[in-house]
């Protein structure tokens, strides 16, 4: 953590189903609570085209009282940073209602807003770093490498995993157009640069290309700013996001 700072958009998937795995975790949430994965990004515009939710390994995730009735599920780490950007009750107070291990989470059914998948599973990506965001980071394998090449790794290896591969598998639509990649931007880099593993150090590269072809050449090609360039369809997106609830902004 430097001088500069980040500017990330919190993403708010609602728990709609939890397995019985969390059962005893969440036995301390009140009755009748909205449960949030919070998840940090800094695409909003690419929301239409989220797939799933990851966690990551040993990370410090615990549930944190936003409200009587509304609840977080993010990292112990930037609880403590949310905490004072005015979104929990009292500035600069964590009330942590239980700690939550990743196992209990994989195969969570939360809803996806914007998303043409409304309906998205929780599920593991062993890149997520405890040290960046809220450790939640929500998949658009359309527009992002890393998400990608997880999404094929846990195809391939969904028993090892223990997720079912219906829970990976969901529909890659294009969001966004290039004039250098098309309109799947992610999965053409990880092709064409042969990147087979999400531990692949090639993928440093794929993400700065793919962030630069998308954010100063590409066309949102799908929802309501259809035909707008992306660098004005980003801060369309997100306002419609903050105003829906379905957003915050989260600094570190
Ligand atoms: B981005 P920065 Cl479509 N560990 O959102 C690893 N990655 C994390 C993370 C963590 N703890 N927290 C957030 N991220 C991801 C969308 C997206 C993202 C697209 C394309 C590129 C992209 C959908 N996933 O990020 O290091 C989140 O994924 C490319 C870097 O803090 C977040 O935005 O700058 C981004 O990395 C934050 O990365």
């Amino acid at each position: 953590e430097g001088i500069n700072t980040q500017d990330y958009t919190a993403v708010k998937l609602k728990v709609l189903e939890w397995l019985e795995t969390a059962v005893k975790a969440t036995s301390k949430i009140p009755d009748g609570s909205r449960v949030y994965f919070v998840a940090a990004t800094l695409r909003p515009e690419t929301m239409y085209g989220q797939t799933c939710c990851f966690v990551g390994p040993d990370i410090a995730y615990g549930i944190y009282r936003v409200s009587d009735d509304e609840y977080f599920l993010v990292s112990e780490r930037s609880a403590r940073n949310i905490a004072f950007q005015g979104i929990f009750a009292q500035w600069g107070a964590v009330d942590k209602i239980t700690d939550i291990l990743r196992a209990d989470v994989i195969g969570t059914l939360v809803n996806a807003p914007l998303s043409i998948n409304e309906r998205v599973r929780v599920l593991p990506m062993e890149t997520v770093k405890f040290s960046k965001g809220t450790g939640v980071v929500t998949s658009v394998p359309s527009d992002s490498p890393d998400d990608y090449a997880t999404i094929i790794d846990l195809t391939k290896k969904a028993d090892y995993y223990g997720i079912k591969k219906e829970w990976v598998e969901r529909d890659i639509i294009p969001i966004i157009e290039t004039p250098k990649y098309g309109s799947l931007i992610a999965p053409s880099l990880v092709q064409s640069m042969k990147i087979n593993s999400p531990k692949d150090p090639k993928l440093l590269e794929a993400k700065e290309e793919a962030y630069k072809e998308g954010f100063y050449h590409g066309t949102l090609i799908y929802g309501e700013f259809k035909g707008r360039p992306v660098s004005e369809a980003k801060g369309l997106v997100k306002e419609g996001l903050i105003i829906s609830g379905d957003t915050f902004n989260y600094a570190e």
